[in-house]
């Protein structure tokens, strides 16, 4: 799928809207910024609606009645608003603000899957998880003897449906998985796999902390139970994240965090808890943070998200073509078809901290390590890949330097 940039969105305007863009590095050396895996670049609209909250509207949420407190209560509901809206949940209560994906996926752990799963249930996750979708099923597990079994990563780096099935014939109480790999790339079947293990009896938790900054992402079509993502990959500030759930789900489920603004009526032997979302949303939230991620959110809704996720996708197949003609490099994940903007790969010779430490030098950055998903890693019998990524601002200028920055590190290493 060409796509030529143009008919999609103006690059050069979004580009515009982002001051860091306009970094050197050091002296004559622009910043080319292929990081956004890590975190996503912040645009004016949110810097400047968070800017605006400091100097205006500062105040605590839900407690005041004066007008700073009013008109802080006011944009931060809208900010739930705005966020419900970019994944068509059909209530701004189903979307709990937590920290970011780790804390959502963290509230599922320990509230809906404490209170109902028992020794010997079973949880299904994939090889290609993220730390953060990985550890608190471990410790689940661990506290409760439960069991955990991996969805295996085909050879040609997909989700393996059969396994899959063959896995949903145990009965599993609950599917964890990624929607889209931070390392691979690889854009899992959500909408397939949720409807299967709903046939099955399962729930379904989507941790879509790469998925919903970059594909249009519909709570309702996939019919998915739990959904994690954080703000700040989806050009929104650090701090803030949500876990999206059905609602009789998290009426269902007890509070996560205790303190004040989870409650409804507190004795010194009991309480009773106020209502979703706010049963999980305890003590003073991050509130510049929610106000900066709803604009974020709205300002990729008009970019629009299928726009964005085509463009995307003809930027990673470019990237892929560039990559494929470096002898000695080795490019993990499936075809452009089943991937997300993401390139890891492997030098002979290099180490990948080498790569990204030489690429720095012209300016590029990139991600060397683990990502946090090391048993991925393991499985291919490496410990670290280099990492570029691309977003909504990244250009195939972009893709050509750092092609020849790579050039580059070959001549370094002979
Ligand atoms: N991946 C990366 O460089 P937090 O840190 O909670 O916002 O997101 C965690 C997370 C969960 N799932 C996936 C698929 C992720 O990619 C991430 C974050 C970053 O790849 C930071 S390690």
């Amino acid at each position: 799928m060409a796509v030529p940039e143009k008919t999609l969105f103006d690059v050069e305007r979004v580009r515009a809207d982002f001051p860091i863009l306009k970094r050197e590095i050091r002296p004559g050396v622009p910043l080319t910024y292929l990081d956004s895996t890590a975190t996503a670049q912040k645009p004016r609209q949110v810097i400047d609606v968070m800017d605006t909250f400091y100097r205006r509207s500062n105040a605590n949420i839900h407690r005041g009645v004066h007008t700073l407190a009013e008109e802080a209560t006011a944009m931060y509901e809208k900010g739930r608003e705005q966020v419900a809206s970019f994944i068509n949940a059909q209530s701004a209560r189903q979307v709990v603000f937590t920290r970011n994906t780790t804390e959502s996926i963290n509230l599922v752990a320990y509230t809906w899957a404490r209170a109902n799963l028992k020794s010997g249930d079973m949880i299904v996750l994939t090889e290609m998880e993220h730390h953060s979708n990985l550890i608190p099923w471990q410790l689940l597990a661990q506290a409760r003897g439960l069991r955990l079994e991996f969805v295996p990563v085909t050879d040609d780096y997909l989700f393996d449906m059969d396994a899959y099935r063959e896995l949903l014939a145990l009965e599993p109480k609950l599917i964890a998985f990624t929607h889209m790999s931070n390392v691979l790339g690889t854009i899992t079947p959500a909408a397939e796999i949720i409807r299967l293990a709903h046939e099955a009896g399962a729930l379904t938790l989507l941790d879509g902390a790469q998925s919903v900054p970059h594909l249009p992402v519909d709570v309702q079509s996939l019919d998915v139970d739990f959904l994690a993502f954080s703000a700040h990959k989806m050009v929104g500030p650090s701090g803030v994240g949500v876990l999206y759930g059905k609602l009789p789900l998290l009426e269902a489920m007890p509070p996560f965090l205790g303190g004040g603004d989870m409650i409804k009526t507190v004795h010194l032997r009991t309480f009773s808890t106020n209502e979703v979302p706010y049963k999980f949303e305890a003590g003073t939230p991050a509130i510049a943070e929610a106000i900066g991620f709803g604009v974020a959110a709205e300002y990729l809704a008009n970019i629009g998200m299928d726009a964005i996720a085509a463009y995307e996708h003809e930027m990673t197949e470019y990237a892929l073509e560039r990559l494929a003609e470096i002898p000695g490099v080795t490019v993990f994940g499936p075809s452009a078809e089943h991937k997300g903007g993401v390139a890891s790969f492997v030098m002979d010779g290099v180490h990948p901290h080498d790569v990204a430490q030489i690429l720095d030098h012209d300016g590029i950055a990139v991600r060397a390590g683990h990502h946090c998903a090391q048993p991925l890693h393991e499985k291919y019998g490496i410990t670290a890949t280099t990492r570029a990524s691309f977003y909504i601002y990244n250009t195939r200028a972009d893709v050509d330097k750092l092609v020849e920055g790579i050039y580059k590190v070959k001549e370094i290493f002979g």
